[in-house]
């Protein structure tokens, strides 16, 4: 079923009002479905090669990863001690505003996000299906990005996100792009109930937002950054972002064109990777419309010049039904706290 899906997927535009420009393709116009099948194929395949390219000088992981296990649920988890903390910007966009000021109880948070090695151990013990692996008239595939040649319309992100039917976290850019030596690597293409799955499978659950974007300031309340004041200190790149003319060109700069494995980048002041950048990620607050969930950190394709939001504060809604190639989660469990 895949157009119907896509058409109904791609027809939120209600959904954006409280929500400015984003590279994010969840509120997409009805329109996208349009997008020819041959330009669209051109499209992907620059992109593909193009990433492929790439990848092949970047680092295959960077952290050690434990196997997870239901019977550690602590395992691979950072305590986040109770407080106040920030939660908002008015720097930025609508959405984020106001600041205001929250209670947040102690738990327990992923050091880093998700990963396709710890999904794939969930799956082979459980047998657990994913959404976008699913034949259905409400499920199935996922969105793939693939930079356009140009950009008419700036609202119309058919320039640089199509839908594949084939997409999965098994192959999350569609058939024939699986995730051999990415075992590091956040999944993707996993809509919310997916997420959710996993997180109860560990004994865990999804974090709030609040509780999210305490574990992602690290500390540093009055900072629009996990790391502090400026986007880049001492031209150091903190977060996987994008570099470049978005949507045409993705330089890599940050040394990563495209996803990356997790923790390639300096932990933010609780111990915790990838906070903001590299993948947008689940919580299980509501956005303002049924079937919509909060995302938060931004993603590799937060680029300064158009979206901007590999930051705390930064949020966007989620279809919960939906996956895409630049959406993860990582869970929390709300364990007593360290001795
Ligand atoms: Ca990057």
């Amino acid at each position: 079923m895949t157009a119907d899906r896509a058409g109904r997927l791609w027809n939120h535009r209600s959904a954006r009002r409280g929500a400015s420009a984003t590279e994010s393709p969840p509120m997409a116009p009805a329109r996208f479905k349009r997008l020819t099948p041959v330009l669209a194929a051109g499209l992907l395949a620059l992109a593909a090669v193009a990433c492929s390219e790439r990848r092949d000088a970047a680092p295959d992981t960077c952290l050690d990863i434990a196997r997870p296990d239901p019977s550690a649920p602590q395992a691979g988890m950072v305590w986040i001690p109770p407080g106040e903390t920030r939660i908002g910007d008015d720097g930025f966009f609508p959405e984020e505003r106001p600041v205001r000021t929250v209670h947040v109880e102690g738990f327990w948070i992923s050091a880093h996000a998700v990963t396709n090695g710890e999904f794939a151990r969930f799956a082979e013990a459980t047998g657990y299906v994913t959404l976008a692996e699913r034949e259905g008239p409400d499920t199935g595939g996922g969105a793939v990005f693939g930079p356009g040649l140009h950009v008419r319309d700036w609202s119309d992100i058919r320039a640089w996100w199509r839908f594949e039917p084939t997409a999965s976290w098994r192959q999350p850019r569609g058939a024939g792009g699986g995730i051999d030596a990415r075992a590091a690597f956040p999944v993707v293409q996993i809509a919310y109930e997916d997420a959710l799955a996993y997180a109860r499978w560990r004994g865990h659950d999804l974090p709030g937002e609040a509780e999210w974007e305490r574990a992602a300031r690290g500390g540093l309340d009055d900072a629009p950054y996990a790391w502090g004041a400026q986007p880049r200190p001492d031209g150091v790149y903190m977060a996987n972002h994008w570099q470049g003319a978005f949507p045409f060109e993705d330089s890599g700069a940050d040394g990563f064109a495209g996803l990356a494995p997790v923790g390639c980048f300096p932990p933010n002041g609780y111990g915790l990777y990838d906070m903001t950048g590299n993948v947008w990620e689940w919580t299980k607050d509501r956005w303002e419309r049924e079937g919509l969930r909060i995302i938060k950190g931004g993603s590799f394709l937060c680029s300064d010049t158009y979206c901007h939001r590999y930051r705390p504060a930064a949020r966007q809604p989620g279809d919960e039904t939906f996956s895409t190639e630049h959406l993860g989660f990582r869970t929390v469990w709300r364990g007593p706290p360290p001795p």
